[in-house]
């Protein structure tokens, strides 16, 4: 592991990607022999959550597999990644290598083409000439221009593109915790508008009481200052608080010894705080906010630390951080129940937008229930048609059967007349009625196949 001690300067997401299958470890409890058991989240490596996880992560262990790619994957830093000169060295990997990487880029197109009808078929848009190569112009992580073989450009865009869809991931992630809240806030309104005025009264006064007791928490140490670290120091890693050493600290929650804090090393940091405010026994507790909370202390310390901006934290960054005024004095962490997560406007626009969507499956479901009494009616007709037809048919082969047997035996005629004609009148008359008396052929037909 020393060989992986060095300045490190690529994309965070990619040194995790790069990780020899790690285990990774999210420490819980250490402390208590009275508390459950440690618990751990094991996992062959980080899930980077983006859409495309499965073929990044592909196509990185097998450019990993060429010795000079490996190479050059490990020393190259942000810069050369950058400006395109790491996807160049993919003209010299061996023929193998780039057949596999062929291979992945064609299953991909083929995900892509599959994503694409599914969504063109649930958007229920007649396609009747889809064009799928400009289609797959929206997915900036491969060439579309070139479906079938894996280029430098290929490497390129992948690494551009899950570098900036990372970036923006965090803000996604806020984006969907507002909402999460909004819709918590609209369904409780909507349970308390459905009750009469006494036990509203009361519903009211309860989720206020649950309010109050989920914002009576200890205080809360702000993330990354020294009570935080000391006190981690001391209860998860039962260490003297006196002898605390920001480099021992360091170095202990290097779990994965790669000699950087990634974003995964520094949440568990914080669980030790988010403990005084989340307990997944209560009601009031909500632990998707707990999980945002954690981000928020996330994003606060790489801010303040992670200098370079490669969302890692180097010992060099850690120690310089400790210098800080801000580091002993810190300013009041503010839990998330300190003010709402959205104002009242956004919640009326978000409301609004909820019933805009209840009146379209309304449409939805009114057209479907339309279209399933029309199969119905259709259905009906359909059954009346046939019983008229199987009518017909019985009435036909009645009728067949009243003339046989009107043939077989005169003097009824076809129409039931009688009839006095001489049997021997005409022998070339006489003839045929013989022959349809028996109906059986007495050869088979030419044109049936004779099995011998
Ligand atoms: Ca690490
Ligand atoms: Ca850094």
């Amino acid at each position: 592991m020393a060989s992986r001690r060095r300045m490190n300067l690529k994309p965070g997401w990619l040194m995790l990607l790069l990780m020899p299958a790690a285990v990774w470890s999210v420490p819980i409890n250490h402390d208590g022999a009275s508390q459950e058991p440690k618990e751990e989240v094991q996992e062959e490596s980080m899930d980077t959550g983006l859409y495309y996880d499965r073929y990044l992560r592909e196509v990185i262990e097998v450019l990993e597999t060429d010795p000079h790619f490996r190479e050059k994957l490990q020393t190259a830093n942000t810069e050369d990644i950058k400006n395109g000169r790491l996807s160049k060295e993919l003209d010299l990997v061996s023929h193998h290598v780039r057949t596999r990487l062929d291979e992945l880029k064609r299953q991909e197109v083929s995900r892509l083409r599959m994503l694409l009808k599914a969504k063109l078929d649930s958007t229920n848009t007649q396609s009747l000439q889809m064009d799928h190569s400009s289609l797959l112009k929206q997915f900036e992580h491969l060439d579309p221009h070139n479906q079938n073989t894996f280029e430098a450009k290929d490497l390129e865009l992948l690494i551009s593109a899950a570098t900036k869809d990372l970036e923006n991931y965090d803000a996604e992630r806020h984006d969907e915790f507002k909402r999460y809240e909004m819709l918590k806030e609209h369904e409780r309104r909507e349970y308390l508008k459905g009750l009469d005025q006494e036990k509203r009264e009361k519903e009211e006064k309860r989720m206020q009481d649950l309010k109050e007791k989920h914002r009576q928490h200890p205080k809360v140490n702000a993330p990354g200052s020294v009570a935080q670290l000391r006190e981690v120091w001391e209860e998860t890693d039962g260490l003297d608080p006196h002898e605390f050493n920001p480099k021992t600290f360091f170095k202990l929650h290097d779990t994965n010894e790669d000699g950087v804090l990634d974003e995964q090393e520094l949440e568990a940091l914080f669980t030790k705080e988010l403990e005084k405010v989340y307990d997944p026994k209560n009601e009031e507790d909500d632990m998707m906010e707990m999980e945002e909370e954690r981000l928020r202390m996330r994003e606060h310390v790489m801010k303040n630390v992670d200098t370079n901006k490669d969302r890692l934290v180097s010992l060099e960054e850690f120690l310089k951080s400790t210098e800080r005024k801000e580091f002993n004095n810190p300013k009041e962490w503010e839990t998330l129940d300190a003010k709402p997560a959205y104002t009242e406007d956004e919640l009326q626009r978000f409301e609004a937008e909820l019933r805009d969507k209840e009146e379209e499956l309304k449409r939805k479901a009114e057209t479907l229930h339309q279209e399933q009494e029309l199969l119905r009616e259709r259905g009906k007709a359909l059954e009346a048609q046939k019983r008229e037809y199987q009518q017909a048919v019985l009435e036909l082969s009645q009728r067949k059967k009243e003339q046989q047997a009107a043939v077989g035996q005169p003097p009824a005629g076809p129409n039931g007349e009688l009839q006095f004609q001489p049997q021997t009148h005409n022998p070339e008359e006489a003839e045929a009625p013989a022959g349809a008396r028996n109906s059986l052929p007495a050869e088979p037909p030419q044109n049936l196949p004779i099995h011998t």
